[in-house]
């Protein structure tokens, strides 16, 4: 409370608060101050890692003065405030991205410079926060960026987990994970809030009693209670100084250890309890798109979703407002149903904490939450059991078959005897056990659902959602297309074509408007700029070859194309099919004449990206991929003109070197399974053109682009369903040149054939199910254009600047835009 503080420390924080003068001497005396400091090292003996170190910790104390400048107004102002819950923030680095929005990076880079170092080395010695598997992660990561630079008075909230997504390494061919352990040093990105904290019970009963008026009450006596202590994040916007923060929780004992058997000297059973507790945030899941039934993920989730929302009630009933005011106040978005536990846990609070009615507190849920779903694959729809609910979480085991059942109420009176709608909208899976569908819930419990492409928009009210569209209109469904942010994906991934756009476009307005690149149209055909725009796409190329010989060995020539699949490895992403077709390629290299193969464009084909550790098939395909590589980098008969690599490790670190640096990426998924996809969005961003299939935002972005300056092929949406029964119910015969590809690997070429049979089989007997065949033919033909464009250098780097200029509605600022004005009705507030 500003009011009761001693005038002497409110002057002297006013001080404190004016910014100080980020030259370049400034931060050197900063620099040394920490290391000498912070770091308690000598200035006789700095590394790199303490450079960094120094670096970050003076850009962090400049993170710190934005975010509580920024904190202290919204407080002020008390704006309705939005918060963002996510399992995960894939936010990879931050150093470079922090200077860079702060602009802080021209004076701390020749500060960092003048004492000896050079700034890559320096922010290369950071460890990426890798708190997400993918697609998913990252767009949340990107989001906040946005809301950040847009001056959204936003919060995050997720998991601080103890190992983020596993590395990975290769053996053999093969995928081994080791587990990440980022918090090794100390991590200047976080401000420990160990006063924080909420505690958060687990198991146990519920009791009922009647209170004076005469209602039945309800009590959750937990068994277990496990404290969540926070880790804010600050997330600086662009071009303002708006800082807002992500709340990262961490599992901790409410008890060190239990006195009587560490005092009976049962020392193992006394820790027991303790090292239970800190599991909870142990790890992350390390599944994209597949729910796996673990008890201890049921946990995350609760935990997690308890603690955000102690602390939002917490905030709004400091403002002193009614309840009836909460939706007002207070949006909460859902990113997958993995939160949808915050629902019946705000109706907990309102009902059993609060006392409000039933239908009073269920109006200020369903107005407070909106869910944002990201798949129709079945195989990902989270569902759990009944009785593992039940004993967890008691309470909200009662709550969620009372939301039930009002729902169904309303369901039947809509629709008098229709038994099947019934229990097809059930939020319960009549099944032994039973399964609380966690979609229904979230959907029930929302007033606002949406997709994230409009394909993806649009199955969902047709394919898995059809159901709750007859009975709530389709109003209530609505479409956001995914965004990236062009701080990160531009201008810090590509520093060199973010010079060249900024100084052509005569300002650096881009960065805050991305539609202002259609400027750049006007350059197309301009010698003098084309001439640049291939300079900077080359040495990026350069740079990701000697990414690739360093961390593989193979040497690549940056003149040949680049042809790049990186991605979370999943059968439904087809990278099977892309190294069935570099097999082909490989198989009609090897037929030419050495004259023939002159004219043939050189490719470089690359993947990148983590198998699911449970994932066998998945696993395979990168065996294979591995395999495949061996055989073609190695054999010099074909001059050159092929080369595959698959580079370990893929993360938000590595794709900002690969990205910027491609001719062409595929984004092949089979019709309709690939909701969105963001990383199409950065590639083009990037210059780079797109082979891809008619899903998800490649649809959008072909919209944008235009047919000239994308690749597009295979089957359709709406023609997978009759594909995939023509598999199963007749004998479809396989497209020849894939037969031909099968036939060689299974004569040993690309070694012992037995290996690869479980992956063979999923085109065989397993019927397709992703349509490999169906889509090969055109797929080849597909590729065969691409090498055609490419022979046209002149007319390719024209498709390419036209790519970049026509982003401008990928940006994550347009994305947040339309949430904040079509689903949370929030307003930017600005410090
Ligand atoms: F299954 N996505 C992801 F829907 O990266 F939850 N992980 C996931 O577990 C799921 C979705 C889930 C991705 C989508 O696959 C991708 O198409 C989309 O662009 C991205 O989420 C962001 O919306």
């Amino acid at each position: 409370d500003q009011a009761s503080l001693d005038p002497k420390i409110v002057s002297l924080w006013e001080k404190c608060a004016v910014n100080e003068n980020n030259d370049k001497e400034n931060f050197q005396r900063s620099f040394v101050r920490h290391v000498t400091t912070t770091l308690a090292r000598s200035v006789y003996n700095i590394d790199n890692f303490s450079a960094y170190q120094a670096t970050a910790h003076t850009v962090r104390d400049q993170l710190i003065k934005q975010w509580n400048e920024t904190q202290q107004s919204h407080t002020e102002a008390d704006p309705k405030r939005v918060y963002y819950l996510s399992l995960e923030f894939l936010l990879g680095r931050s150093l470079d991205n922090a200077l860079l929005n702060l602009g802080l990076k021209e004076n701390f880079g020749e500060g960092v410079k003048d004492l000896g170092f050079r700034m890559e080395d320096v922010l290369d010695e950071e460890v990426d926060a890798a708190l997400g598997n993918g697609g998913l992660g990252r767009l949340a990561a990107c989001y906040m960026d946005s809301l950040a630079s847009l001056d959204y008075p936003a919060w995050g909230y997720g998991l601080r987990y103890t190992y983020g997504i596993f590395q990975q390494r290769l053996n053999d061919g093969y995928q081994v994970e080791f587990p990440d352990y980022w918090l090794n040093f100390d991590n200047p990105w976080e401000l420990p809030r160990l006063d924080v904290t909420v505690d958060v019970q687990f198991g146990g009963s519920v009791n009922k009693y009647t209170d004076e008026d005469g209602r039945v009450r309800h009590v959750w006596e937990g068994n277990d209670v496990i404290k969540a202590v926070a880790y804010d994040v600050p997330i600086p916007g662009y071009g303002t100084k708006n800082c807002i923060n992500i709340r990262l929780w961490s599992s901790k004992p409410k008890r060190q250890f239990d006195l009587g058997r560490f005092n009976a000297g049962e020392y193992e059973q006394a820790v027991q309890e303790q090292m239970q507790a800190e599991n909870i945030t142990a790890v992350l899941y390390p599944n994209d798109n597949h729910m796996v039934g673990k008890e201890l993920r049921l946990k995350q989730q609760y935990f997690w979703v308890a603690a955000s929302l102690h602390d939002i009630v917490r905030r709004f009933i400091k403002t002193g407002k009614p309840w009836s005011k909460f939706p007002d106040q207070v949006a909460i978005q859902l990113n997958d149903t993995h939160p949808t536990l915050a629902i019946v846990e705000l109706q907990r609070i309102l009902v059993d904490l609060e006392g409000l009615k039933w239908d009073e507190a269920w109006d200020i849920v369903t107005r407070t939450f909106a869910f944002t779903n990201h798949t129709i694959l079945p195989e990902a729809m989270e569902k759990w059991p009944v009785p593992m609910v039940a004993y967890l979480l008691p309470r909200h085991m009662q709550i969620i078959f009372d939301v039930n059942l009002f729902f169904l109420q309303k369901v039947e009176k809509l629709f008098p005897d229709d038994r099947d709608l019934l229990a097809k909208l059930s939020i319960i899976e009549e099944a032994t056990p039973q399964f609380v569908r966690m979609a229904h819930l979230a959907i029930v419990g929302s007033h606002q659902v949406n997709g994230v492409a409009e394909l993806h928009s649009n199955l969902i009210k047709t394919t898995i959602f059809k159901d709750f569209v007859k009975f709530y209109g389709s109003e209530k469904f609505t479409n956001v297309t995914n965004g990236i942010t062009p701080r990160r994906w531009l201008h810090q991934a590509n520093p060199k074509l973010g010079d060249l756009i900024t100084e052509v476009l005569g300002s650096k307005n881009w960065l805050k408007d991305l539609s202002s690149l259609n400027q750049l149209e006007k350059f197309a055909d301009d010698k003098e700029f084309k001439k640049q725009w291939v300079t900077v796409k080359r040495s990026n190329k350069v740079r990701l070859a000697e990414y690739i010989k360093t961390h593989t060995g193979v040497v690549v020539n940056p003149n040949a194309l680049f042809d790049i699949q990186v991605k979370r490895i999943h059968e439904y992403k087809r990278q099977f099919m892309n190294i069935l077709s570099v097999i082909h390629r490989y198989n009609s290299l090897k037929k030419m004449s050495s004259e023939e193969r002159c004219d043939v464009v050189k490719r470089v084909i690359i993947f990148g990206g983590k198998a699911a550790p449970g994932y066998y098939i998945a696993k395979l395909v990168i065996k294979l991929i591995n395999s495949v590589a061996e055989v073609v980098n190695k054999d010099e008969s074909i001059d050159d003109t092929l080369k595959v690599v698959f580079i370990p490790d893929y993360n938000v670190s590595v794709a900002e070197i690969i990205i910027p640096a491609s001719d062409i990426s595929q984004h092949i998924s089979t019709a309709g399974t690939e909701a969105s996809g963001t990383s199409n969005m950065k590639f083009v961003l990037n210059g780079g053109l797109i082979l891809g299939t008619v899903d998800g935002a490649n649809i959008e972005i072909h919209e944008e682009i235009g047919d000239d300056n994308i690749f597009m092929f295979g089957n359709l949406a709406d023609q997978v369903e009759d594909l995939r029964h023509a598999h199963r119910y007749r004998n479809v015969p396989i497209d020849p040149a894939l037969q031909e590809v099968i036939n060689d690997i299974e004569s040993g070429h690309f070694g012992d054939s037995r290996i690869f049979s479980p992956l063979i089989n999923t085109l065989t007997i397993g019927k397709d199910y992703y349509l490999i065949s169906d889509d090969f033919g055109s797929y080849l033909s597909a590729q065969n254009l691409v090498d055609e464009a490419y022979k046209n250098q002149d007319d390719w780097t024209r498709k390419s600047i036209l790519c970049t200029a026509r982003m401008g509605k990928f940006s994550s600022d347009r994305a947040i835009k339309e949430y904040a004005n079509r689903i949370w009705n929030a307003k930017p507030c600005s410090t």
